[in-house]
């Protein structure tokens, strides 16, 4: 098979699995997003995300995660929800995506070694702390990072989630066709409720609600709480009002259904017991955030609402 046929049935492949959107691109390191990481950091806009500090040059470069990787392999799979109100944002209402992501992928992988009758070297990702996902998947041609920092895809929006694969297939990359998505558009920074945007296209995650709710094991700072109206776990303010979502023709996810507990009021939340928490919510994406930083969000929000 040609460099050209392998994406070609990996596309296939993809979409029989039940992915919306699939890109390739060359593994290579990623030498543009190298300074703008480290500048990142170098301004403290990872908080408490001290992984960050670990493992820099892997995440720039796929050949030391996986020696002899030849292509990034990017799925993307869309996580819309019907429920209008919940206080759980979009993301976390159904079952841990790590896990279902992760098993797709997996299935793609099996049927690719059918028609190779080898194992193939790979490396599986779903919002893995070692890779740039979104950075990648710009690459691979599937849309590209909007001023809320999010990856916009024309077709899908920006509700979908990153996976994918390192491989040492040479398949051949897909069009990267690089194009300002936002225009003249600041929507996202100017509906942000705590300025977490710190410029176009930069986040400082520590004024972010969604760092505060899911990534700060420790008290979410007083400016901040006045600020958070919506959600317990994640926000989804900035993707709300990005006009890329606005679309009403866009599916539901058929993947990512909605759990009893996403249509729980304050007051559940706030009432919630262990027990509960662990026999409802388990399996869950927002399940890994623990029982008391939920209750102690929900608290939070309670008082403000
Ligand atoms: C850490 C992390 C977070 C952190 C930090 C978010 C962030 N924007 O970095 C927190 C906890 C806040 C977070 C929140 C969310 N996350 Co998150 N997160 C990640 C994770 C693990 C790493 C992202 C990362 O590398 N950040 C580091 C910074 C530096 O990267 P960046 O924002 O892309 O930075 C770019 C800019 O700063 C720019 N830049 C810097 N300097 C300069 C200078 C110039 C001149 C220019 C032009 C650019 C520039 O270049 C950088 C690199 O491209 C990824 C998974 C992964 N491994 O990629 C998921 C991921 C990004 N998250 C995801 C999701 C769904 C969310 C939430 C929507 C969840 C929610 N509902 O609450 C929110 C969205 C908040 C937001 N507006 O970003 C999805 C996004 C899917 C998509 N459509 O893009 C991902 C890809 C997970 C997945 N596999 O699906 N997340
Ligand atoms: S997720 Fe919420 S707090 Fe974070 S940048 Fe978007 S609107 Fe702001
Ligand atoms: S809201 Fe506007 S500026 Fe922000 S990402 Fe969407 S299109 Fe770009």
């Amino acid at each position: 098979m040609t460099p050209k046929d392998i994406t070609q049935h990996i596309k296939r492949l993809a979409k029989e699995v039940g992915f919306d959107a699939v890109g390739i691109a060359k593994a290579e390191p990623l030498t543009d997003t190298d300074l703008r990481l480290k500048q990142w950091i170098e301004k403290d806009y990872h908080g408490e995300m001290n992984f960050f500090l670990r493992n820099h040059n892997k995440r720039i470069n796929p050949e030391l995660v996986l020696p002899g990787c030849r292509s990034v392999v990017v799925l993307l799979i869309n996580y819309r929800s019907p429920l209008v109100k919940s206080w759980i944002s979009e993301y976390g209402r159904s079952k841990d995506y790590h896990v279902v992501v992760k098993e797709l992928i997996r299935d793609l992988l099996s049927r690719l070694k059918s028609t190779f009758k080898i194992d193939i070297p790979n490396h599986i990702f779903c919002d893995s702390s070692s890779l740039m996902e979104k950075v990648w998947a710009t690459k691979a041609g599937l849309g590209m990072q909007g001023k809320h920092t999010l990856l916009i895809n024309p077709d899908l929006g920006t509700k979908f989630f990153i996976g994918g694969f390192l491989t040492s297939i040479e398949a051949e990359p897909t069009l990267s066709n690089p194009s300002n998505m936002c225009e003249d558009c600041r929507l996202c920074i100017d509906n942000c409720p705590t300025q977490a945007l710190a410029e176009p296209g930069i986040l400082d995650a520590r004024k972010c609600i969604s760092y505060q709710t899911i990534e700060n094991k420790g008290n979410i700072p007083e400016e901040i709480k006045k600020s958070m109206t919506e959600s317990i776990f994640g926000c989804d303010i900035c993707q709300n009002v990005c006009p890329w979502n606005n679309s009403h023709s866009m599916a539901f996810s058929r993947f990512f259904e909605a759990l009893p507990y996403a249509s729980w009021d304050i007051d559940q939340w706030t009432h919630l017991t262990k027990k509960s928490f662990d026999s409802d919510c388990k399996g869950s994406a927002m399940y890994r955030t623990g029982f008391e930083k939920i209750t102690a969000t929900a608290q939070i929000l309670k008082k403000i609402n």
